[in-house]
């Protein structure tokens, strides 16, 4: 019962406090970074997401996003958004 508990106060620590920026950015979701809930993510929603989560600047996030965005469309679809950010992690 002791350990249910902590394992359910540890897990709810997480999902509201990340213990670092990088947390964050690992479990990066799409749907978090699409603040308008469009189904794309747009540069500015890009930059506005890594720059705090991820510990990029502004020319950073916008490198990154214009070398993600596979089919040149001007958005990140969810795949594309994913591979941007496993780019931080290789
Ligand atoms: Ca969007
Ligand atoms: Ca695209």
């Amino acid at each position: 019962m002791k350990r249910l508990a902590f394992v359910a106060s540890a897990a709810a620590a997480l999902s509201s406090a990340p213990a670092n920026a990088q947390n964050t950015c690992e479990a990066a979701a799409f749907s978090e970074a699409d603040t308008n809930g469009n189904g794309w993510v747009d540069q500015s929603e890009f930059a506005a997401f890594v720059m705090p989560n991820c510990g990029l600047d502004f020319g950073e996030a916008n490198v990154l996003f214009a070398v993600s965005d596979n089919d040149m469309n001007g958005v990140l679809d969810a795949v594309e958004f994913w591979r941007a950010i496993q780019r931080l992690f290789v």
